[in-house]
């Protein structure tokens, strides 16, 4: 298998969550699906498509899931590899228009450092809460 595969192929392989941090608080949203990460919150986002840049990605779901437009795209925490290959990639982004919905998710939330700790976070992103802390009130 080769090491390094065509950069179009990279793009694919990765799916972008985005930080979003407002006043010491992280947006969380509640998943809907599948049935077994249901009811967990995570860092919105999603797979990237052919030929998207992080980037691109992270500003068309974010568009699709919460309704607003964002910039930025600094990386923050580890990559977090995936069972089916795929590179899930945390980014800090700045909310440039609108307020967040939960178009795609059952709930959104704004959390402080400790909550963050407390809530039922699904397990590809809890290995990012100490950098996500550094950012975030009341811990
Ligand atoms: N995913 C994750 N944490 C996130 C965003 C996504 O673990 N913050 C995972 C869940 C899926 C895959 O990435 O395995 C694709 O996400 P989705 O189902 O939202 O398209």
């Amino acid at each position: 298998m080769p090491v390094e595969r065509a950069r179009p192929a990279d793009h694919t392989g990765e799916v972008v969550a985005a930080a979003i941090i407002v006043d010491g608080r992280l947006l969380l949203a509640q998943r809907t699906r599948p049935p077994e990460l249901a009811g967990q919150w995570e860092l919105p986002g999603g797979k990237a498509e052919a030929g998207e840049t992080a980037d691109d990605a992270l500003r068309r779901e974010l568009r699709e899931e919460l309704g607003v437009e964002v910039s930025g795209g600094d990386r923050i925490g580890e990559d977090v590899p995936l069972p089916d290959g795929r590179v899930l990639r945390a980014y800090r982004v700045e909310l440039v228009s609108g307020t967040p919905v939960a178009l795609d998710h059952a709930e959104l939330r704004w959390v402080d450092g400790r909550e963050l700790g407390e809530i039922d976070l699904v397990g590809n992103d809890r290995g990012w809460v100490p950098d996500l802390r550094l950012h975030l009130k009341g811990w």
